[in-house]
């Protein structure tokens, strides 16, 4: 017999499930979401793309990384080649959802069920979006310090789900200190120690690191009766070939402050292991290899952790996250969308907006500076 699992990808089936009351906004208050675990099928990846050093979309793999496990102690130096060896993306510049319009328009026959290249019809989808704008869904009934605004565009049925930078966002991207920069460098340095360009190859350390470079998997699944295309960045892959099949030979690769007090610990699984679990659950990856730094930015420590297991980690912590709460927020703000995004235009955007301690409001914008599907995409998904 397998133990009961708290947060299993249904493989079929239903759960019942009731929307919180609430009278004009969405709620994102926990008690509302503590119901059974909502159906969440196992995502399928149903394709790739890269993105190049200078942000040059490739509809494969080209990017793929392959995991070289360090030592337990490795003591990198994730401040080596800062900034004499480090290109990093320009993030003013807002792509949007466009890489994966992009793979949809060279991939659309595998979207719809009945299209032809001659007659394609629309997609088979409810929802396409970044992975990483769900995550932001999900973590919201625990989220105290960051809002959100997500312009949402009904087209051909589907309703495309696109982050707007909130104004204090841009304020904290426009006022990083210098610490601040650094810090964000050692993350892909990182990576850098533990990727390698094949399987049969060691990581390069004394390369350049790009931020620009991205491998990205497009996966489709579902929640409840939403169904969801979404795609997300993966840092590398397990490189034996009798690993299984994507996503699950995903792994995704973080830094973190090195945990020295019982406090620390805390806050590690109360605020970091939910952004973690949040993340990776979402595709079906299903390791995290966390390095753990010191204040100087040398690695102490390597652990890995099962995306299965957070969960079970924190149940000794007062009043923690639970994964039921974030995936019935998540559903519970799709249906919610559904039922104001009614009219099918591209530019017409829906914005969603969420302050913590405050419930999601939306306003109605008819081609504004919102707008955010272009008229290559457009153009090509009427024709
Ligand atoms: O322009 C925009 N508004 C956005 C663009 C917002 C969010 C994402 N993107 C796109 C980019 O095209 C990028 O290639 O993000 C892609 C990654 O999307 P995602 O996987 O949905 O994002 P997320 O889960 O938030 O982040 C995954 C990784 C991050 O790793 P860590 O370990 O720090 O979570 O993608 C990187 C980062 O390495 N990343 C980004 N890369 C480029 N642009 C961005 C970003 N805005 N945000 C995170
Ligand atoms: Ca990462």
């Amino acid at each position: 017999h397998s133990r009961p699992n708290h947060h299993p990808y249904n493989k079929s089936g239903s759960t019942p499930r009731q929307n919180p009351p609430s009278s004009q906004g969405l709620s994102t208050r926990r008690e509302l979401y503590e119901r059974d675990f909502p159906v969440y099928k196992q995502p399928v990846e149903v394709g790739c793309f890269s993105l190049d050093s200078e942000r040059r979309f490739f509809n494969d793999s080209r990017q793929m990384r392959y995991y070289v496990e360090p030592d337990r102690n490795p003591n990198f130096d994730l401040r080596d080649g800062y900034k004499d060896r480090f290109i990093k993306r320009d993030d003013s510049v807002k792509e949007k959802l466009d890489h994966i319009l992009r793979w949809i328009l060279a991939n659309r026959l595998k979207l719809s069920s009945k299209g032809t290249t001659a007659s394609p019809c629309a997609l088979d989808v409810d929802v396409v979006t970044w992975r990483g704008h769900l995550t932001k869904l999900l973590t919201s009934p625990y989220e105290t310090k960051e809002g959100w605004l997500l312009a949402v565009t009904r087209f051909r049925g589907t309703l495309y789900i696109s982050e707007v930078e909130t104004e204090a966002a841009r304020r904290d991207r426009e006022t990083r200190t210098e610490r601040h920069e650094e810090m964000m460098y050692w993350g892909y340095k990182f990576e850098q120690y533990t990727c390698a360009d094949n399987a049969h190859s060691v990581p390069d350390t004394g390369g350049v690191v790009n931020t620009n470079e991205a491998f990205c998997t497009v996966v489709q699944t579902r929640l409840a009766d939403h169904r969801l295309l979404f795609s997300g960045e993966v840092d590398c892959r397990d490189k034996d070939p009798d690993a299984p099949a994507p996503p699950a030979c995903y792994i995704e690769l973080k830094t973190s402050a090195e945990i020295c007090t019982p406090k620390q610990r805390s806050n590690f699984h109360r605020f970091k292991l939910l952004k973690w679990w949040a993340q990776s659950f979402l595709p079906g990856v299903p390791r995290v290899v966390a390095g753990f730094r010191d204040h100087e930015g040398v690695v102490v420590t390597v652990d890995t952790f099962p995306v299965s297991k957070m969960s079970h980690l924190i149940k000794n912590e007062h009043n923690c996250w639970k994964p039921t709460v974030c995936m019935n927020f998540c559903c519970d703000f799709l249906s919610f969308v559904k039922r104001i995004a009614t009219e099918d235009n591209p530019s017409v955007v829906y914005l969603f907006s969420w302050e913590p301690h405050r419930d999601v409001t939306y306003s109605v914008h008819r081609d504004s500076q919102y707008s955010f599907l272009p008229h290559w995409y457009v153009e090509e998904m009427t024709s």
